[in-house]
C-alpha cells in the first residue's frame, strides 16, 4: 500500500508528560513512527512523502485563531523568558463553564489553556512543523484516492505523528494538535467526494474528529472505544451522542468496558461496518489508534497482533476507497507489526 510519510515527525520530540503529579517521559514518541516505517519497508511497501500544502482544508476544519496560536505557540513561550526553549509549557488554568472563551487573552499560558482540552499535549520547538506536515500527509493521501470519478488507489496508509483525533476545532489534547483525519475526509469531500465516513478504532474516543463534523450530514463519524464514563477523554464519547441539526444520525458512539475481549470488540466492528455500508459513502478515512493492543501501557483493551489483520480483512470487505490515519499505539516495539497486519488484511494479503 502506498504510504506517505512524515519525515518531519522527529521535530515533535517532548520530553516529558504528567502522570499523577509525576514528570514521566512521553508515551506518544518519534520512535512510534520509526518502528511502522521500517515494518512497512521490510515488507516492500512504498514510502513517499506528501507534496500537498494542507493549508485550505486545515481552515476548513479548525479555527483561524486556533491555528494562529498553534503556529506560533513555540516563539510566543521562547520570547517570554529566558531559558524558555529548555522548557516545556503546559496550561494550568481552562476557560470552563461560566468563563468567556470568545476573548482570548495576552497571557500566554492563558491562551495555552483556551486552546487545551487537557495538560496532557505537550508542546515542543516543532510541533507546528511536525503537526503541519501530518496535515500535508493526510491531505496528500486524500488526493491520491479514486474518488469523484478520478483513477486513483483504492488505499493509501498515512503513517505520521503527532496523531490528530482528540484535537478539534479549536484545541488541541490527548497528544494531538492537528485533525488529521479530519483534513482527510475533508479534502475528500473537496476532492469530489459527496459523502465520507469516518471510522475510528484507537481506544480512545475521538472526540475532535466526532464535533468537528457533529452537524453535518455528508461525514458519518463511527467509533468504537473505551467507555468514557472510566477512560480518557471522558467528556465525550456517549451512546446517545447521535449528531445535531442536519447531522442528526451521522454520529454512532459504540462505548465499550475497558477489558473487554477481542470477541466483543469485533462485535462492535461488525455494527460499525453495517452503519458505515448503509451510508453509502464514496470514501471510508479510519483513525488507525492500536493502543487496543493487548500490551498497550496505558489502554485496556485485549486484540492480538492476528486481530489486527483481522480488523484489516474486514475493512477491506467494506470496498471503499480508504485513507488509514496513524493515531495512537504505545507498545511501541510492536507498532509496525500491528500497523502492517491491518495494511495487508486490508489488501488481503
Ligand atoms: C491519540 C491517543 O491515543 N491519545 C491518548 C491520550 C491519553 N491521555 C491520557 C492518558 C491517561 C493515561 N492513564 C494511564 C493509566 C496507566 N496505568
Ligand atoms: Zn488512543
Amino acid at each position: 500500500m502506498i504510504t506517505f510519510f512524515n519525515d518531519s515527525h522527529q521535530a515533535h520530540a517532548p520530553e516529558f508528560e504528567f502522570f499523577r503529579g509525576e514528570r514521566v517521559p512521553c508515551f506518544e514518541t518519534p520512535a512510534r513512527a520509526e518502528y511502522v516505517k521500517s515494518s512497512l519497508t521490510s515488507r516492500g511497501h512504498v514510502l513517499r512523502s506528501p507534496q500537498m500544502d494542507s493549508r485550505t482544508v486545515l481552515a476548513r476544519v479548525h479555527a483561524p485563531r486556533y491555528l494562529a496560536f498553534l503556529e506560533h505557540a513555540w516563539r510566543d513561550w521562547v520570547a517570554l523568558e529566558a531559558g524558555n526553549d529548555q522548557r516545556q509549557p503546559f496550561p494550568s488554568v481552562w476557560p470552563v463553564r461560566t468563563l468567556r472563551s470568545d476573548v482570548e487573552p495576552v497571557n500566554f499560558i492563558a491562551r495555552l489553556g483556551l486552546y487545551s482540552m487537557d495538560n496532557g499535549s505537550p508542546l515542543a520547538a516543532g510541533t507546528w512543523t511536525a503537526a503541519k506536515a501530518g496535515a500535508d500527509a493526510a491531505a496528500s493521501a486524500a488526493a491520491l484516492l479514486a474518488v469523484g470519478g478520478r483513477r486513483g488507489e483504492q488505499a493509501v496508509f498515512c503513517c505520521s505523528r503527532p496523531p490528530g483525533h482528540h484535537a478539534g476545532p479549536d484545541f488541541m489534547g490527548g497528544y494531538c494538535f492537528l485533525n488529521n483525519a479530519a483534513v482527510a475526509a475533508q479534502a475528500l469531500r473537496d476532492g469530489g467526494a459527496a459523502r465520507v465516513a469516518v471510522l475510528d478504532v484507537d481506544y480512545h474516543h475521538g472526540n475532535g474528529t466526532q464535533s468537528i463534523f457533529y452537524d453535518r450530514a455528508d461525514v458519518l463519524f463511527v467509533s468504537l472505544h473505551g467507555d468514557p464514563l472510566t477512560e480518557y477523554p471522558f467528556y465525550l464519547g456517549h451512546a446517545d451522542e447521535t449528531g445535531a441539526g442536519e447531522g442528526a444520525g451521522f454520529n454512532l458512539n459504540l462505548p465499550l468496558p475497558a477489558g473487554c475481549t477481542a470477541a466483543r470488540w469485533f462485535d462492535a466492528l461488525e455494527q460499525a461496518c453495517l452503519r458505515i455500508a448503509a451510508f453509502k459513502g464514496d470514501a471510508l478515512v479510519v483513525s488507525l489508534g492500536l493502543d487496543t493492543f493487548a500490551e498497550d501501557p496505558i489502554s485496556k483493551f485485549a486484540l492480538q497482533a492476528s486481530d489486527f489483520s483481522r480488523l484489516g480483512e474486514r475493512l477491506g470487505r467494506l470496498g471503499l476507497p480508504t485513507v488509514f490515519v496513524l493515531e495512537g499505539g504505545y507498545a511501541a516495539t510492536a507498532l509496525g507489526t500491528n500497523a502492517v497486519n491491518v495494511i495487508e488484511g486490508f489488501e488481503g494479503i
